[in-house]
C-alpha cells in the first residue's frame, strides 16, 4: 500500500478514486490522521494585541511525531483566504510537499486536504509557502523523534524564532522593494564591512560574535527591514517563555529560524553548548556558546545543566544589530532577572568566510561516488532595484536546473551578490562538499547560507521525477522572485 489517499487529498484527483476504495478498508485499522488547522490567533507582542496566522494541532501549536509514526495529517483551512502548507525538510511525494500550484492548487478557505508519508526524523517545521503568510507567521515545529532521542533521558525544548511588524505584510513588503531599499537609520540596515577573512577555527569551537578586521572596499547588506519585535516562541523578551528544567538537567534545544528575513546567533551564555544536527541532521559534536542560525535552518544543541538553582537565558541574537530574543530555561527556586530587549553590542554579521559552516561535518554522508553532472547556480542582484534572482533570472523567466532521478549532482551556489541567501531544495537533502574552493565532507542539510561572494557546493542525488523548489528562504527575496525548479526527469 504504497499511498493512502484522503478524503480531500482525493477531491483534487480523481485518478486516485479507485485506489481510495481499496485503502479506504485499510484505513480502518489506523489511527485517525492528525488534525491541523491553518488558522488566525492573537499574540500579546510588548502589551500590544497582534493578529497572526498559526497552525493549531492536537498538541497545541505544531506537532511532535513518535518514532515510526507516519506523517498523516487533514490539513484544514480555517483561514479566509487560500493557503498551502510546505513541510520543511520532509521528503513527501511531489504531490504533497506544498507549493501553490505546483503541482496542487492552494486550499481553498473551508478546504481539508490529506497528507501521508513516511517523515524524515529530526527537527523540522512547517510554513506557508506563500511569503507574505509567512510573514504573518503561518509557522509551526514540526518534530520526528528518533527512538535514541526516546532513550536520551534528554528533555526536548523547542524554539521557534521569527521577526514580527505590526504593519501588513504588504506594507513591509513596500516599505522594503519601494524606491528605499536597505533601511539606513538607527545604525541596522547600514551596510556592515565584511569582517573576518581570516579562516579556521575561532577557540575552542566558538563561533562569532568576535570582531575581525574588515575587508577593505566591500561592504555588505544585512537587515533590510527593522521588524517591531523579534520573537522566540511568540514572546519578546519583555515576557519570555520560562521553562522549567531540572538542576543538573540535561536538555536538547530544538531551535528553528522561522523569521522572514533575520539571522540569529543563539548563544547559550555560561552554559557550554554542543552542536549535535542541523536541519534535522546528526553532525560531529561541535562545542561552543553561540551558533548562527540562517532563515529556514535548524540547530539542535546539547545542554548539560550545571546542579544549581539557577535561570539560563538562551538568546537569539539579531546580526549586525542589539535585538535579541530568547527562553529561559529555570531550575526550581531560581530567580528569573528580567533581560533587555537590547544587548549592549552589536552582534557581528553570521559566517562571512563560513567559519561556522566549515566545522560541520556529517555523520551521515552522502555515500562516495562520481558526480553525474553539476551545475553552477549564481545567486545575483541589488537593493536598488530591490530585485535577487538565480542565474540572472527571477521566477517565471527562470530556467530550470536538470538533473535525472537517480543522478548525483552537485549545485554550486556562487553568490556575487552583497546580501547573504540561504538556499532551500525541496523534497531532498544535500551535503555541503566544497566551501569556497575547499572540499570537505560537510553537513547534510536542506537549507545552506550562502554569503556575499563566496561559492558553497552541496552534492545530492536527484529524487522522485518531478519539480522541486529550489529558493532564497528571505522571504522578502523570495516575494519579488529569488526561486527555480530543481526539473527531475525518470
Ligand atoms: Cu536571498
Amino acid at each position: 500500500m504504497p499511498f493512502v489517499s484522503r478524503r480531500g487529498f482525493l477531491a483534487a484527483g480523481a485518478a486516485m478514486a479507485a485506489s481510495f476504495q481499496f485503502n479506504s478498508r485499510a484505513l480502518a485499522q489506523e489511527p485517525p490522521a492528525l488534525r491541523l488547522s491553518a488558522t488566525t490567533r492573537t499574540l500579546d507582542i510588548n502589551g500590544r494585541a497582534a493578529t497572526v496566522f498559526g497552525l493549531a494541532g492536537p498538541q497545541g501549536s505544531g506537532l511532535v511525531l513518535n518514532p515510526g509514526e507516519r506523517f498523516r495529517v487533514d490539513l484544514s483551512n480555517d483561514l479566509p483566504v487560500p493557503t498551502i502548507i510546505h513541510w520543511h525538510g520532509q521528503i513527501p511525494p511531489n504531490g504533497q510537499d506544498g507549493v501553490p500550484d505546483a503541482p496542487m492548487a492552494a486550499l481553498a478557505p473551508g478546504e481539508t486536504r490529506g497528507y501521508d508519508f513516511a517523515p524524515q526524523p529530526g527537527t523540522h517545521w512547517m510554513h506557508s509557502h506563500i511569503p507574505i503568510q509567512e510573514m504573518q507567521l503561518l509557522a509551526a515545529p514540526l518534530i520526528v523523534r528518533r527512538p535514541e532521542d526516546v532513550r536520551a533521558d534528554r528533555q526536548e525544548v523547542v524554539v521557534l524564532l521569527h521577526d514580527f511588524s505590526f504593519k501588513s505584510p504588504e506594507e513591509v513588503m513596500a516599505e522594503i522593494t519601494g524606491g528605499h531599499g536597505a533601511s539606513h537609520g538607527a545604525g541596522h540596515g547600514t551596510p556592515a564591512p565584511v569582517q573576518g577573512m581570516d579562516h579556521g577555527a575561532m577557540g575552542n569551537g566558538a563561533i562569532g560574535g568576535m570582531q575581525h578586521g574588515s575587508m577593505s572596499g566591500m561592504e555588505m547588506d544585512l537587515n533590510d527591514h527593522d521588524w517591531d519585535a523579534y520573537l522566540a516562541n511568540d514572546r519578546t523578551l519583555a515576557d519570555p517563555e520560562i521553562i522549567q528544567v531540572e538542576r543538573g538537567g540535561r536538555v536538547r534545544l530544538r531551535i528553528i529560524n522561522g523569521a522572514a528575513a533575520t539571522v540569529f546567533w543563539i548563544d547559550t551564555g555560561t552554559v557550554a553548548g554542543r552542536l549535535v544536527a542541523v536541519d534535522g541532521h546528526d553532525i560531529r559534536p561541535l562545542a561552543g556558546t553561540r551558533f548562527g542560525v540562517a532563515m529556514g535552518q535548524r540547530l539542535d544543541i546539547e545542554l548539560d545543566l550545571p546542579g544549581e538553582s539557577a535561570a539560563w537565558p538562551i538568546l537569539a541574537l539579531r546580526e549586525g544589530a542589539r535585538e535579541r530574543t530568547g527562553i529561559v530555561l529555570a531550575a526550581p527556586g531560581a530567580s528569573i532577572s528580567r533581560i533587555a530587549g537590547m544587548g549592549e553590542t552589536e552582534a557581528a554579521a553570521f559566517d562571512v568566510d563560513l567559519a561556522q559552516e566549515g566545522q560541520l561535518l556529517a555523520l551521515d554522508a552522502l555515500p562516495s561516488r562520481s558526480v553525474d553532472r553539476s551545475h553552477m547556480v549564481m545567486l545575483g542582484g541589488t537593493m536598488q532595484p530591490y530585485v535577487w534572482t538565480i542565474d540572472g533570472a527571477v521566477w517565471g523567466g527562470h530556467r530550470p536546473i536538470g538533473a535525472r532521478s537517480g543522478e548525483r549532482v552537485e549545485l554550486m551556489f556562487h553568490n556575487m551578490s552583497m546580501m547573504g541567501h540561504p538556499m532551500h531544495l525541496h523534497g531532498h537533502s544535500f551535503q555541503v562538499v566544497e566551501i569556497n574552493g575547499r572540499r570537505m565532507a560537510g553537513a547534510r542539510r536542506d537549507t545552506v547560507y550562502v554569503p556575499p561572494m563566496s561559492m558553497v557546493t552541496v552534492a545530492v542525488d536527484a529524487g522522485e521525477a518531478a519539480n522541486w523548489m529550489l529558493h532564497c528562504h528571505h522571504m522578502p527575496h523570495l516575494a519579488t522572485g529569488m526561486m527555480t525548479e530543481f526539473a527531475v526527469e525518470a
